[in-house]
């Protein structure tokens, strides 16, 4: 063992969250999570990799089955305080072996503490204290080694208080962390308290906490770059099928459509399995898994609503972006009476778009008549629908983004605040990025990708630095 890197065991009784923690601490959803308590009977290491390093681990344990046994079995071996660590160290040596096995959960638990580990010990602040938890917290005490205890509120936190009494006489730190919901900066609080616990880890862990900021900005610029090089390939994307020669044109068009629509639909989808990769969310099932699930279809344009912008500020936008946006806006004329003059002189490209809008599949031929015709499905220039593709994006970017590696729910894409998002951009920002996602359906270049992916940088909202 590396003596400056740190270990954590988490012990605790069955089902109070303990693989739920190692698994939000470690960002990994291949630590095993279970509502049948006894699913973990051995202990297994997890380690948070950043960047290519290992900056700690964390040992899932068993809970305790039979603390109080243990307790006498050690007492009776330790005579004052000075003896009690070694007493642990017996019990580990006398039963790691035994046959048939005895305290078989508590060799597992005792062996990596008495190993050099930092403890992490999990309750659940729903539950009241009692003090059957008396023999397991005094087996701990006695290992001498540096110990935390995390209260979980597990169905509420209406016992908090009175675990946080009883706790903070066996642990030098105590505090409430839910591993569901427990965002970044609560899981740097927590590993900052252990480094104020234990001198030697302190060095460590500031670096951990230091290469988490990068961390968190390279996911934020791969996850945005993503999304801006996926949006631009499903709007530039295109179908094409040869007509045979005695081809019923109508069906010929009704199948290109479906397979086109199918196509785009799958480019999707390995989007949001990229996006998951990237996020240590390959377990993630997500709505689009299960079929009976309403997941809300991509060319469904009555649920457009709940991923695109609105229609009068698609309206605006379109105008402005079509009308050299720049100088006039620069001349500082709002919204409103922008588009009023806009429209009134003539300038009607926002409509147009809303007039395309209504046919997103439109097919056309290509090709000699002779030789055959080809029917070309797409690409899609509905500026309606490219907000919508890059809404679901977005969308799906901060969920894998967002979500703790323990919460096992099934991830569900919520409506989109479009509008919302876009005012995280400034009105000339707004207009750059309609323009670009205008000309995607043509491909950008590697500067305006480039643009894009600030543009959407700032529209995900990422968290810029959360304090500790
Ligand atoms: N609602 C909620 N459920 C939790 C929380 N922590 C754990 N659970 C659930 O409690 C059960 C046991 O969790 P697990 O981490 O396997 O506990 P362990 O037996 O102590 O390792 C699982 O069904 C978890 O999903 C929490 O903070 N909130
Ligand atoms: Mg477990």
């Amino acid at each position: 063992m590396n003596p400056s890197r740190p270990v954590f065991a988490v012990v605790g009784h069955p089902n109070r969250g303990k693989s739920s923690i190692v698994s939000t601490l470690t960002r990994q959803d291949a630590v095993k999570i279970s509502a049948i308590s006894g699913t973990t009977t051995r202990s297994q290491s997890f380690h948070l990799n950043l960047m290519g390093e290992t900056r700690y681990e964390l040992v899932d344990t068993p809970g305790f089955q039979r603390p109080r046994q243990v307790l006498s079995w050690l007492g009776d071996r330790a005579c004052n305080a000075a003896e009690r660590i070694e007493s642990v160290r017996q019990f580990v040596a006398e039963f790691e072996s035994a046959e048939p096995p005895r305290f078989h959960d508590e060799v597992e638990l005792l062996k990596p503490i008495i190993g050099g580990a930092g403890i992490i010990y999990v309750v659940d602040g729903s539950l009241p204290y009692s003090p059957e938890y008396e023999a397991e917290m005094t087996i701990l005490q006695w290992t001498g080694q540096p110990r935390m205890a995390l209260i979980n509120p597990i169905g509420g936190e209406a016992y908090v208080s009175q675990w946080q009494s009883a706790l903070s006489q066996y642990f030098g730190v105590v505090r409430v962390f839910d591993p569901m919901t427990a965002d970044e900066r609560k899981q740097r609080a927590v590993l900052s308290a252990f480094a104020e616990l234990h001198e030697p880890w302190r060095d460590s862990i500031e670096h951990t906490l230091a290469r988490m900021d990068q961390y968190r900005e390279q996911l934020a610029w791969q996850g945005a770059h993503l999304v801006a090089e996926r949006l631009v390939a499903i709007l530039s994307s295109t179908h094409e099928r040869r007509m045979p020669a005695k081809a019923v044109e109508p069906l010929m068009q009704e199948q290109l459509k479906r397979e086109y629509q199918q196509r785009l639909r799958e480019l999707e989808t390995r989007a949001q399995r990229e996006l998951q990769a990237l996020f240590a969310h390959t377990r993630l099932q997500t709505d689009v898994d299960v079929l009976e699930a309403d997941y809300p279809d991509l060319f469904d344009q009555d649920a457009w609503y709940l991923f695109g912008l609105d229609r009068q500020k698609i309206i605006v936008l379109s105008a402005s972006a079509g009308a050299a946006a720049g100088a006039v806006l620069d001349a500082g004329v709002g919204g409103a009476s922008f588009m009023t003059g806009a429209i009134a002189g003539g300038v009607t490209s926002g409509l147009a778009s809303i007039a395309a809008t209504l046919k997103p599949e439109k097919l056309r031929f290509r090709g000699v008549p002779l030789a055959g015709k080809s029917l070309v499905a797409g690409p899609v220039k509905d500026l309606r629908f490219a907000f919508v593709v890059l809404g679901r994006l977005v969308g799906f970017l901060e969920l894998v983004s967002q979500r703790t590696h323990a919460d096992r729910s099934r991830a569900k894409l919520e409506q989109q605040d479009m509008n919302k998002r876009l005012e995280l951009l400034g009105r000339m920002e707004q207009v750059r990025l309609t323009r670009l996602i205008q000309k995607a359906h043509k491909g950008l270049n590697d500067k305006e990708l480039e643009q894009l992916v600030e543009l959407i940088q700032t529209i995900v909202g990422f968290p810029t630095k959360p304090a500790s």
